[in-house]
């Protein structure tokens, strides 16, 4: 039996994870390709499932904890994803907070697992907005040291780095961050690419592509000051239903709890990693996000479509204390419901800031 390729794409939030999965298992499956992605929260409800899902792609999802402390889920997630299938590639999204994951999932599915699957290089993507004010160790980089440390350590246990959103970049804020990658991980490939406009992807496609020796670049990790790090977080996911008696159109609302939380949370100097909501309705999505305190709000997948009543997913991961976060999160849809005349029915929203990570395996050398 063939092995199954086991892709894994990391990085920081809202550095374009989800993005980057969706392009790659288009073009895997245009190939004649089997792909299966699992996605991965510290809770339920995930814009990321419901984004990839309603692009068509079979995709199942590690909830609760990030893989690291889920091991076995996330190996009985891809088995959901084998069900009568045999994918030919797995795609794997883990939590943008989490990092040690060459030692704790990497490693053990090369080790336990080698039957089983091929593990391909593991990439890990840089978020420009936050890169450049981490890695040149400015004031005023949004997050505290502790977050800023856990940025690093990503980037220093990649095999392949992926210098996203290169369509907005200058050639010398790109040249700068590829000197400032240098300096966390001297001998990393540095690849140039645009989760958006597709640019940079055939050589990515290519790197993915390769054989070798991958995922032994281990990390000395302090796991307090991760953990710290980490809990700096508030984390939030909430589903609400907006019901209007007249048509809205859904865009517009997406775009108007973005903003409204923007400016909210901005007002207060909370900085955002990843700020998300998709609007669901008889086969329509549209998503809005927003990815750091200085950026747009964006519509990155419009709906193009006019609504009575709408399902809502809000996932937000913001350095800020969590019930504040769903105070705000619910003022902001609550007031976009108002203004429409429509009812607003909270289901679920969970706010917490994110435990400690007690990972199932820890491989302290390369198997
Ligand atoms: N301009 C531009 N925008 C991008 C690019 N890649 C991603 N984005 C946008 O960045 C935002 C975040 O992208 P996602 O793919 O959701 O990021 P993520 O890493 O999966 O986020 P989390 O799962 O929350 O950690 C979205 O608004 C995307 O449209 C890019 O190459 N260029
Ligand atoms: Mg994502």
């Amino acid at each position: 039996m063939s092995k199954v390729r086991f892709l894994m794409v990391g990085g920081f939030l809202g550095a374009g994870k989800t993005t980057t999965l969706g392009r790659l298992a288009s073009s895997y499956m245009a190939k004649g390709l089997q792909v299966g992605i699992v996605t991965n929260d510290q809770a339920t409800d995930l814009v990321d499932t419901h984004t990839l899902r309603q692009q068509g792609f079979d995709v199942e999802e590690v909830p609760g904890a990030c893989f690291c402390c889920k091991f076995d889920d996330l190996l009985s997630t891809i088995g959901r994803l084998e069900d009568g299938k045999t994918p030919d590639v797995i795609l794997a999204e883990p939590v943008g907070s989490c990092t040690d994951l060459v030692a704790t999932v990497v490693q053990p599915i090369k080790d336990l697992y080698a039957d089983r699957f091929q593990t391909g290089p593991y990439s890990v993507i840089l978020k420009p907005s936050h890169g450049l004010r981490i890695l040149r160790n400015q004031e005023d980089a949004g997050f505290s040291p502790k977050a800023a440390y856990i940025f690093r350590k990503q980037l220093e246990e990649a095999d392949a780095i992926l210098l996203n959103r290169i369509d907005e970049l200058s050639a010398e804020e790109a040249d700068e961050l590829s000197a400032l990658v240098k300096e966390v991980n001297p001998d990393v490939p540095i690849l140039r690419v645009s989760a958006k406009t597709g640019q940079g992807f055939d050589r990515l496609e290519e790197l993915l592509a390769m054989e070798g020796n991958f995922g032994s670049r281990i990390l000395d990790l302090d796991y307090d000051i991760y953990a710290e790090g980490e809990a700096e977080l508030g984390w939030l996911n909430s589903s609400v239903t907006m019901t209007a008696t007249q048509e809205f159109d859904l865009d517009v609302l997406l775009l108007e709890v973005v903003s409204s939380l923007r400016d909210r949370l901005g007002a207060e100097n909370y900085e955002t990693a990843h700020l998300k909501v998709i609007g669901l309705w008889e086969g329509f999505f549209g998503v809005a996000n927003l990815v750091s305190r200085d950026s747009k709000p964006e519509l990155s997948l419009p709906s193009n479509s006019q609504v009575r009543e709408v399902d809502l997913i809000v996932n937000a991961r913001v350095a800020t204390d969590p019930a504040l976060l769903e105070t705000f999160v619910r003022e902001a849809v609550q007031k976009a419901g108002d203004v429409r005349g429509a009812k607003v029915e909270f289901h679920q929203t969970q706010s917490f800031r994110p435990g400690r990570p007690v990972p199932t395996h820890r491989y302290a050398t390369s198997a």
